[in-house]
């Protein structure tokens, strides 16, 4: 009688204990079961491989001729400064979404083509993409068929009849995705300017939280001759002792959720300047240049990153990894924003107009 007690409550136990465990085992099913199986099997092969690479020297840096980290400790990424093998293997283990942004609105429907096409070759390679095509003309963009975990997204939007101001709703309509889209469908975004081309490696090493990239007119300036807002009733004001780099509004990123607060910020200091009838001398530029300021980037591009071959090629420039594609003006802008643009060239900063013309 008292064996048999005994057998009851371990068999109950037993079964209890199997309940249990077939529950955890349906919860983790349906909560992992929305990423592919396959990916399990990457992580553990990723983690377990061995890497060979030399040793990082104390006392041999990398490089000598450029700065390489900034007073708020954040990495400036020039050729020669890190392991891409490294970098590839961690952010695989994440397995990272990237999702680019490009706004191609009338005539500038025109770049797509070699954006997307040189991207394919050098951006992200290896990794997941996802090209968010902001265009006013989606009957324009073509058919892109690209390899597994690549993906061009065409996002129909509204196009404003002055071009500073399609240059400027750049942020609100990225602000915007960015909550109702982009969180759910990558973990980086790199907003950038479309009439542009790859022409060397960009990769992993340029995803961190929030990132600026040096203004290649600019990348040697000194303070006073950054053509950052100087009228105080502009909220991108920034006075003449302040100032760390000038960056470029043609390229930046981070996680959705730093790319949230970047885009917001800027949107409305644009929207309390339009009220009060004051635009910006660069327009997003000088609000992302003032963002930068008092929010500082965690990682900074050299200008490899962002180039324009009318400058030529310094020798501490190694990879011209991203370049201005030189536009036909006539073609591309209208007459009255032409003779706008002949205005400011005529205004001699470091290499012509802070702008690339
Ligand atoms: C003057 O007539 C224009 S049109 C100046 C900019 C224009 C423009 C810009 C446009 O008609 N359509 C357009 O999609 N954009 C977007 O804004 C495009 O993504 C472009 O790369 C970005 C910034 O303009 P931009 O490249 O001409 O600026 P910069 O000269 O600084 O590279
Ligand atoms: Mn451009």
């Amino acid at each position: 009688m008292i064996l048999d007690k005994y057998e009851k409550g371990t068999r109950k136990k037993c079964f209890l204990a199997f309940l249990f465990i077939t529950a955890v085992f349906i919860v983790s099913f349906y909560w992992y079961g929305t990423k592919p199986i396959k990916w399990h099997y990457e992580v553990l092969f990723r983690c377990s491989q061995k890497m060979l690479y030399d040793k990082p020297e104390t006392f041999k840096p990398p490089r000598v001729d450029v700065l390489m980290v900034t007073p708020w400790l954040a990495p400036i990424i020039w050729d020669g400064s890190y392991n891409i093998d490294i970098l590839n293997a961690q952010f695989h283990q994440r397995n990272v979404r990237v999702g680019i942004t490009v706004f191609a609105i009338k005539k500038y429907t025109v770049f797509v083509k070699t954006f997307v096409e040189t991207a394919e070759q050098f951006f992200m390679v290896g990794h997941k993409v996802n090209y968010y095509v902001f265009t006013d003309r989606p009957n324009y963009i073509l058919n892109f068929t690209l390899p597994e975990g690549r993906q061009v997204v065409i996002l129909e939007v509204p196009s404003y009849k002055r071009w500073q101001e399609v240059s400027m709703r750049r942020m609100e309509m990225i602000r915007d995705h960015a909550h109702q889209r982009f969180s759910k469908e990558v973990d980086f975004l790199v907003c950038v300017d479309v009439d542009m081309r790859f022409s060397d490696s960009v990769g992993v090493e340029i995803l961190s939280d929030v990132f600026g990239t040096l203004h290649p007119g600019f990348y040697n300036g000194q303070r006073t001759g950054f053509t950052y807002e100087r009228r105080k009733d502009s909220t991108a004001y920034i006075p003449t002792d302040e100032g760390d780099f000038y960056y470029a509004g043609g390229y930046f990123g981070g996680t959705v959720a730093e790319v949230y607060k970047l885009t917001n910020f800027c949107h409305n200091a644009m929207m309390t300047d339009k009220e009060n009838n004051i635009e910006a001398i660069w327009h997003d530029e000088s609000y992302l240049n003032k963002y930068f300021l008092y929010h500082k980037p965690t990682k900074i591009l050299s200008p490899e990153y962002l180039w324009d071959n009318n400058i030529g090629v310094p020798g501490f420039l190694k990879r011209r990894r991203f370049v201005a594609v030189p536009k036909n003006h006539n073609a591309i802008r209208n007459k009255r924003a032409l003779q706008e643009n002949q205005k400011v060239k005529k205004q001699k900063f470091h290499f012509g107009s802070p702008h690339i013309y």
